[in-house]
């Protein structure tokens, strides 16, 4: 389904590198964004971080503080709200290989797929993925909405106050444009970086 308020990335920077053709012999580095606003959040999201962690060439580097959101892109109140979180990985998986595990670990919590945006037990999405910049439908890189998500600029910009997301510029400005209004850092709440 085609989102009209989605901005392409713009056509200088795509497809300098093909999400597909990253093989690697090093590890890289990715941000992942986690969400879950179904079930027990916290446990979900802790399960989704040690299942990480748990797969051949996945290293779990750093868990940002928990996020209570509001769910974007549907309705005011026709949904639980959302914990969310970024984790940082470095990883010797290719882009491709990444995503199937996440939507493994996904499955493995019972994710049902029905409406786009519908509620969910766990989504594992890919933001960045070392500076690759693709706009392969299957996965585009960086996410394509992330930039206009605080629910994933925050808790990123909590881990990494000076990263930048590829081809759209540095994190804490892509939040102060955006600002926090929907999103609350949940202060009473943690999750572990695996041991
Ligand atoms: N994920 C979505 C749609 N809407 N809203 C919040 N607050 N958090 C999410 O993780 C989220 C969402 C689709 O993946
Ligand atoms: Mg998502
Ligand atoms: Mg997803």
């Amino acid at each position: 389904m085609s989102d009209p308020t989605v901005q392409p990335v713009p056509a200088s920077v795509v497809e300098q590198v093909d999400a597909a053709d990253v093989t690697l012999s090093n590890p890289h580095r990715a941000v992942l964004a986690l969400g879950s606003n179904l079930g027990n959040r916290l446990e979900t999201l802790q399960g989704a971080i040690d299942a990480l962690e748990d797969t051949p060439g996945v290293r779990v580097k750093a868990v940002s503080p928990v996020y209570e959101t509001e769910p974007w892109g549907v309705e005011p109140g026709s949904q639980p709200s959302y914990f969310n979180a970024v984790v940082i990985v470095k990883t010797t998986l290719p882009p491709d290989s990444l995503l199937e595990r996440g939507q493994a670990i996904e499955e493995a919590f019972d994710r049902v797929r029905e409406e786009r945006w519908g509620p969910r037990t766990l989504d594992v999405d890919i933001v960045a993925y070392a500076d690759v910049v693709s706009a392969d439908p299957v996965l585009t890189l960086p996410h394509p909405r992330a930039h206009e998500r605080a629910f994933v600029l925050a808790p990123w910009h909590d881990l990494e106050p000076e990263a930048s997301l590829p081809g759209r510029g540095p994190v804490a400005e892509l939040l102060a444009a955006i600002g926090l209004s929907g999103v609350s850092a949940r202060a009473d709440l943690e999750l572990r970086l695996p041991d």
